[in-house]
């Protein structure tokens, strides 16, 4: 079933090692700050496309840091054991194509047999590196070297949550603050629509507001990117695998910055019904497909670690934590911190962070996690990552995403023949798509099914081309763009929901949409005139020239 180029890495230093033998790994020795200094360094490296970072000997930690890893397609590729995404395109097409379940629920309801057909379910075992080292009532996550990767990230002085600081320290700290002005912010913050879910429900919510309870204990600016958040459904036992921000506020203190339409916070909002602790684990390393399996969009309720077996070609191995044993963490990770987050506690202020939007994400409130232990290899490795204008790592992460799951984005719209996220629309903001267009409308049709599909339904702007056009080429597509529309005719506007990054977005995680229908149009697509032939030489005159080029003396 696997290529012959497959060679799965069951842990992060056995990636890194390769990565070195093959020349696509740099060690650093000289001491650098985690603070800023990573993230200008690995900023100039990643953009043109240089190796991956070992920083050894880093400010304050013992832990040596890992960026870059996979921040090209090559090393993308590798980590996943695949000389093309399309290998792994292909795999996804095989595995899903010989059953012929006949609702869309059905197909989707089919992944996870199908995956477990593969046998390749995760495995859990007594004993893992992961755990050479236990830290429970000494655990301490600032001894990670968690980077600060933009000047202002934590900086609570540039925005809306500045009025709440100042309000608590008017007020001469912890004491609860007059109620007239408390009152006053609280609606404030509603009416401005400042944040996510958790913000819009502490602000509609009768409760006398104690804005001291929101404010982290102390400055903090750093955060833990290249995680694996790993959680289950309290009711169902689903498990899940995300990757998201983590802001370090202390010792045993940090953030949890899961947006609403992620299965974390999904995860989240039933144990907050139920009335029970969550109990959290962050891994880092492991196989070398783990982090990107973590970034998959894959349907709620299915199980990254089960994708992350298909990707890797063999069960992942996991073994249960050491304080919080409901959950199971990657036995060969290189670090594990566990913990939990008691829905009954007041959110906490996170960020403002520096974003893959190429902005900083606004302050928000998010969940506080309470560190009960940290786990981790005799000698790890601290796996990271920065985000930030593009190109960064995460742009190939997310170009693999791109192409696996193109056959997936096919079953759900069988209209669409290939697809292309632009790098200046960071992953959300723009999709070019083609389809072979066979009736009226049909472009609006494909918008509608993408503003519906998965992940795929934050895209703020989709241009929908004919056939012929190389969705990868920008120029092509803006060339389609411009000539083929009508702005009145062509041009969709829709409402929905938005990338919770957006920042122009009128309200946090909703806004406008657009969709430009830049396909040749058809008598019964409004008023439409006689519809002109696009340019191309005749293959006989292409054929000729090229035969007699070196006549013409033009190299
Ligand atoms: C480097 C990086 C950082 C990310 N940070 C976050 C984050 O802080 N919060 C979040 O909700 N999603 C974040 N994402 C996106 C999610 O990992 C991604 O949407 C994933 O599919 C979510 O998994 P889920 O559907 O299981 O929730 C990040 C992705 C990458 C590549
Ligand atoms: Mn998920």
């Amino acid at each position: 079933m696997m290529g012959a180029t497959f060679v799965p890495f069951s842990d992060m230093q056995s990636f890194a090692a390769e990565l070195e033998r093959r020349g696509m790994l740099r060690r650093i020795r000289a001491e650098v700050d985690p603070i800023l200094e990573i993230t200008e360094i690995y900023d100039r490296v990643v953009k043109a496309g240089g190796p991956a970072l070992l920083f050894e000997n880093v400010r304050g930690s013992s832990i040596p840091v890992l960026i870059n890893a996979f921040g090209t397609r090559e090393r993308m590729c590798l980590a996943l054991g695949v000389s093309d995404f399309d290998e792994l395109a292909q795999r996804v097409k095989l595995m899903i194509k010989p059953e012929a379940p006949t609702t869309l629920l059905d197909k989707l309801k089919k992944l996870p047999q199908l995956m477990q057909l593969a046998s390749l379910p995760p495995k859990v075992v007594r004993r893992g590196i992961c755990q050479e080292i236990v830290r429970r009532d000494d655990a301490d996550l600032t001894a990670l070297p968690a980077l600060q990767c933009w000047p202002h990230d934590g900086d609570l002085s540039r925005n809306v949550y500045a009025h709440i600081r100042a309000l608590v320290s008017a007020a001469g700290g912890s004491a609860p603050s007059d109620p007239l002005t408390t009152e006053l912010l609280r609606r404030t913050l509603l009416a401005r629509n400042e944040g996510s879910e958790h913000a819009r429900e502490l602000f509609s919510s009768e409760a006398p507001l104690n804005p001291a309870a929101l404010l982290p204990p102390g400055r903090s600016g750093r955060y833990l990117t290249l995680t694996n958040v790993i959680t289950r459904h309290p009711r169902t036992g689903d498990r899940n695998v995300g990757m998201y921000r983590v802001q370090v506020l202390g010792p045993r203190l940090a953030a949890m910055h899961w947006h609403m339409h992620h299965d974390g916070a999904r995860h989240f909002r039933a144990y907050r019904e139920l009335g029970r602790r969550m109990p959290v684990a962050i891994s880092f390393g492991g196989p070398a497909v783990m982090p990107y399996a973590a970034t998959c969009p894959l349907p709620p309720g299915i199980d990254e670690c089960l994708f992350a077996g298909f990707l890797h070609g063999g069960a992942i191995e996991l073994v249960p934590c050491v304080s919080q044993p409901e959950i199971e963490v990657p036995a060969t990770a290189e670090i594990v911190v566990e913990g939990y987050i008691d829905p009954a506690e007041p959110p906490v202020i996170e960020g403002p962070f520096g974003d893959h939007t190429g902005f900083y994400s606004l302050a928000d409130l998010y969940p506080r996690l309470h560190v009960t232990a940290i786990t981790q290899r005799r000698a790890p490795l601290y796996p990271t990552t920065v985000v930030g204008p593009p190109p960064q790592e995460d742009y190939w992460l997310g170009k693999a995403t791109e192409r696996i799951f193109l056959p997936l984005l096919q079953v759900l719209i069988p209209d669409v023949i290939d697809y292309d996220l632009p790098m200046f629309g960071c992953f959300h903001n723009c999709a070019f798509v083609k389809i072979r267009k066979e009736y009226p409308h049909q472009a609006r049709r494909v918008m509608s099914a993408i503003w519906g599909a998965g992940q795929m339904a934050f895209t703020k702007m989709i241009v929908v081309v004919d056939e012929h056009v190389d969705v990868h080429d920008p120029n092509a597509v803006l060339f389609q763009m411009l000539a083929n529309c009508d702005p009145r005719r062509d041009v969709v506007i829709a409402d929905g929901p938005l990338d919770i990054l957006d920042h122009a977005a009128p309200v946090c995680g909703a806004g406008g949409k657009i969709g430009w229908d830049a396909t040749r149009k058809l008598p019964s697509e409004g008023l439409v005139r006689e519809w002109p032939e696009e340019l191309k030489m005749s293959e006989e005159m292409r054929a000729q020239v090229t035969r007699r080029w070196s006549e013409f003396g033009l190299g």
